[in-house]
């Protein structure tokens, strides 16, 4: 900014004395083009920055770390409910932490079906209570949210990112408006491109973000039809492994709503590439996993990835969660901070 005043004025200053040196003018118009790219660059529109509470709040990103460490180091498998939970709060709504909300009458966001398998909202409360106590009324409870989503994936084993910060809380949370924004694990590709789309992410970030099944656990009942009772004569999906389909099957009986199955049998308290391997080779748990081979873009993705321990994946999950965090983000003066987060002030 600083840089490109004193540049503008240097450019008035050559148009007037024509006595500027040469390379001066291509260095101080190489500075107006950069802030001309960052300032009308759509995604940094949005009033968000890494760093938003470097002032304001300096200890934040450290006192969430601190907390998420504490928490994993006694139950690393909430590291997935924390994951999930960024995604679930940014595709309703956008990341405004409405996700968070109660509703006395039990209709908001978190009451309704998609989101009955979620956990872990004590653990945004006590990450919440000891920001507040650092820095009252400052930090909004959709940035911890998304804080604590990088910092679950570092825990694992995975590679962090720099997560922007600056949004503010939502005050509406409308359990019906998860119909139609989230994804369901029966979903088929074009649903799945589209639903991305619609949200702003790419067909890259669909395939990428799908790698947060690395981590975590599913119920029974999210694939159950794949092993019994897939088009509602009693068959299977044949693309699921059939090897793999018999190991399900001693796991999860038929209509099994509570079993808990690993997504990532074997390494599903890590962040690595093994969900890629897994897909490619038919034992993608729900059909939204097995559908990503239907594409070309995204098989490719998924084949780039199997079976290499440092692939590209690892830096580009961050640069995908960064896209997402950006989904219709409330920042500026609207919305609020909440001081708790299931409620609004
Ligand atoms: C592409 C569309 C997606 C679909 C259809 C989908 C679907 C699901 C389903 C059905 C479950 C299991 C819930 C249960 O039965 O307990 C699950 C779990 C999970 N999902 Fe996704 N998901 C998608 C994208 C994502 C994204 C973008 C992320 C984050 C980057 C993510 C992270 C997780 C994690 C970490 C779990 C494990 C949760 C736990 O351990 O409790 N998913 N997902
Ligand atoms: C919740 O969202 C649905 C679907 O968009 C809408 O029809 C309904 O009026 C909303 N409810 C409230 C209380 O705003
Ligand atoms: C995908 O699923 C949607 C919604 O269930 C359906 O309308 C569409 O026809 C399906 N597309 C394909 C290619 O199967
Ligand atoms: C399989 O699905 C069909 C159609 O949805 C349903 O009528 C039938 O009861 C189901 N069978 C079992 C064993 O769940
Ligand atoms: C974690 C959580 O709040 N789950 C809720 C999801 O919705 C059901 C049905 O309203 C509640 O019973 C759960 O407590």
């Amino acid at each position: 900014m600083f840089k490109s005043c004193q540049c503008r004025i240097l450019i008035i200053f050559k148009i007037m004395m024509n006595n500027m040196s040469t390379s001066k003018l291509f260095l101080c118009l190489f500075y107006q083009f950069t802030f001309l790219v960052f300032a009308f660059n759509p995604a940094n529109a949005q009033g968000l920055k890494v760093g938003f509470y470097a002032k304001s709040c300096p200890k934040a990103e450290a006192v969430v770390k601190d907390v998420i460490h504490q928490v994993m180091s006694v139950a690393p498998s909430l590291g997935g409910p924390l994951l999930r939970m960024h995604f679930h709060d940014c595709f309703v709504r956008g990341c405004d932490g409405s996700l968070l909300l109660d509703s006395p009458t039990k209709q908001a966001e978190k009451d309704a079906i998609p989101n009955q398998t979620l956990r872990g909202y004590q653990i945004i409360d006590r990450v919440k209570t000891a920001v507040e106590k650092a820095c009252p009324g400052v930090v909004s409870c959709a940035d911890i949210v998304a804080l604590v989503a990088r910092d679950v994936v570092v825990e694992l084993r995975g590679l962090s990112w720099d997560v922007e910060t600056g949004r503010r809380d939502g005050r509406i949370s409308n359990g019906t408006e998860t119909f139609g924004n989230l994804i369901g694990p029966t979903a088929n590709i074009s649903t799945l491109v589209n639903g991305f789309a619609r949200k702003g992410l790419s067909v890259k970030d669909l395939v990428v973000l799908s790698g947060g099944h690395t981590i975590g656990t599913s119920h029974c009942s999210s694939f159950n039809e794949r092993l019994y009772n897939f088009t509602g004569k009693g068959d299977a999906d044949p693309r699921l492994d059939s090897e793999y389909m018999e190991k399900l099957k001693l796991k999860c009986k038929p209509g099994d709503q509570k079993t808990l199955v690993e997504m990532d049998p074997g390494s599903f308290k890590t962040v690595d590439e093994s969900y890629f391997t897994l897909v490619s080779k038919r034992r993608g748990l729900f059909q939204s996993d097995a559908a990503l081979l239907e594409n070309k873009e995204t098989r490719d993705y998924i084949l780039s990835q199997a079976g290499k321990s440092f692939g590209s994946f690892f830096k580009d999950f961050g640069v995908s969660m960064v896209n997402m965090g950006r989904i219709d983000v409330v920042t500026g003066k609207s919305g609020e901070i909440r001081k708790v987060c299931s409620r609004v002030n």
